[in-house]
């Protein structure tokens, strides 16, 4: 059998301040890790258009396509031009499980949730040719126990950066307000992990030595965390992934990440307005001292992505430069800015539904760059422009400078300021290497980029932590 897995290019992607580099970092993960369910003998095609071209002229028998919520109208019309040419189309993802009654009339199934079980389940009736229209997985028994390999063969390792991207767990212990993850799992069984020992083995597959952890809070479940750091320290692995601020300040968790190589860590700050938080019911941000996490993680030699969220019910005009001064003072590496944004499916678009504060549901423009829905305490046109300045701002050669000063040692000032100005200042030269297609040339600097800068060394006694500085 003939399959096409397609992921569709974001629409922000084609934007005229499309950075290519944004969306040429990871490969299509999701599909690669549902091809594993497919025959050995059928002939799968993985095409992911933020890094190549569709060719659309094609009679795959099947065709299977994952939906976000900004290439949902991209995914709509490739799905009826291949049904239109006789191909059996499935669509699933976070927006089809946001929207199934809008995706379904695009398709000929589709699927609620994760894919691990139930895919497998549909190729089956596919084969016995009695496919349903509809497959769910929320609300049922979901498990990564004895989950296929990944099939890593199908990605085009040369046209990324950061071709060894990996999930470990799905989603996140947490239910923050403005969030798929809820959607997306159900409240129940919303946060699961793989075995350890078939994590270390995924990661033992993966050449080379950078490894980046997609999954939403790596360090959530503290015992699988552990024994995967320690299970990873003799493996001479670096590596960059997510956390939220709790888990980073209890426990030495984060010294064991350190210690099997964390490096970087993106860490959802979301708001330096703590009345914001309990709004989002971001708990795991509540009473702690954002401060303290900086000094913690930069102690460790890891550097910070720090995500921020602008345009909750707490935030007003100030709120802008606050945050930008904030980060740079406290030597946040990198920042993500994003404008609140009501995901279907989430509280806050309930919330905003409610109060007749949703602008328009125009999907495309819902990427967080844009303002969707009626802000409290400022208008629209002011939340778009703080946006847009708070990144102009953060990235400023005289803002990425005072932010890398803030550091200790010299290698670590240096290091900041190579990661961050060679993350946004160099547009060009990103072009040029995306464009001979040999991005993954750039993949051993990446990881010289990301040695190690810290000597120190953890002594771990019960619940304290003693740090001895080497230096
Ligand atoms: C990598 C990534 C990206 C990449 C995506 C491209 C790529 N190559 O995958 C890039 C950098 C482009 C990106 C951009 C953005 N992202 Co992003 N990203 C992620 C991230 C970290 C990992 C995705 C992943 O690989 N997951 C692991 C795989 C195994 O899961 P999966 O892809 O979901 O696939 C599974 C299921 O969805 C399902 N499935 C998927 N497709 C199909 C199809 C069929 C037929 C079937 C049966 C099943 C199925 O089965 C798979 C296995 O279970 C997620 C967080 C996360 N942990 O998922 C955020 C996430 C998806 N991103 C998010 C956001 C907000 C953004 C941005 C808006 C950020 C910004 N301001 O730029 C943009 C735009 C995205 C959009 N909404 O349109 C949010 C999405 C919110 C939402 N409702 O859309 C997430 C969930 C992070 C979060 N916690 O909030 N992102
Ligand atoms: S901690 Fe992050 S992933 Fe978890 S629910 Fe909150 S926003 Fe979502």
């Amino acid at each position: 059998m003939k399959i096409k897995m397609i992921l569709p290019a974001l629409t922000e992607a084609e934007s005229p301040f499309w950075r290519p580099i944004k969306y040429s970092l990871f490969p299509p993960l999701g599909l690669a890790t549902l091809a594993a369910y497919c025959d050995p003998t059928d002939e799968i095609e993985l095409v992911d258009q933020h890094v190549e071209q569709l060719k659309t002229d094609d009679y795959p028998n099947l065709v299977v396509i994952q939906v976000y919520i900004t290439n949902a109208y991209r995914a709509y019309a490739l799905a009826n031009h291949y049904r239109a040419r006789g191909s059996f189309v499935i669509l699933s993802g976070l927006h089809v499980t946001s929207l199934p009654d809008e995706a379904q009339q695009h398709a000929d199934t589709i699927f609620i949730g994760p894919g691990e079980q139930t895919f497998p389940k549909f190729l089956k009736d596919f084969k016995d040719r009695i496919p349903k229209q509809r497959y769910t997985s929320v609300g049922e028994e979901r498990t990564l126990v004895n989950i296929p390999p990944v099939r890593r063969d199908l990605i085009k390792r040369h046209l990324y950066l950061v071709p060894n991207s990996i999930v470990v767990t799905r989603g996140c212990p947490f239910h923050c307000h403005f969030c798929y993850k809820d959607a997306f799992f159900g409240k129940k069984n919303s946060f699961y992990t793989q075995c350890v020992d078939q994590a270390l083995n995924e990661i033992s597959r993966l050449p080379g030595k950078h490894l980046y952890f997609l999954d939403d809070h790596l360090l959530g479940d503290r015992r699988f965390a552990e024994q995967l750091f320690d299970g990873m320290e003799s493996m001479g692995r670096i590596f960059q992934g997510a956390s939220t601020v709790d888990a980073i300040l209890n426990g030495n968790l984060i010294e064991k990440a350190a210690d099997a190589g964390l490096r970087s860590i993106f860490v959802g700050f979301e708001s330096v307005n703590h009345t914001n938080m309990t709004y989002a019911n971001k708990r795991q941000n509540i009473n702690y001292k954002y401060e303290e996490v900086c000094k913690r993680l930069h102690d460790l030699g890891i550097m910070i992505n720090g995500s921020f969220v602008f345009g909750l019910d707490g935030d007003s005009e100030n709120v802008f430069k606050h945050t930008v001064g904030w980060a740079v003072k406290n030597g946040i590496t990198t920042s993500t800015f994003h404008i609140a944004t009501p995901y279907p499916g989430t509280v806050f678009y309930q919330q905003m539904e409610n109060k007749n504060r949703i602008l328009h549901k125009h999907w495309n423009q819902y990427d967080t760059r844009q303002v969707v829905f009626k802000p409290k305490c400022m208008s629209a046109e002011k939340l778009k422009a703080g946006y847009d300045w708070a990144y102009t701002e953060f990235y400023a050669w005289k803002n990425i400078y005072r932010s890398s000063m803030t550091h200790d040692s010299t290698r670590y000032k240096l290091k900041h300021f190579v990661y961050t100005s060679g993350w946004k200042k160099f547009e060009p030269l990103w072009n040029f290497i995306i464009n001979s297609k040999r991005l993954n040339n750039m993949t051993p600097l990446l990881e010289a980029i990301l040695t190690k800068v810290s000597k120190r060394k953890y002594f771990h006694n019960n619940e304290t932590i003693a740090v001895k500085n080497l230096h």
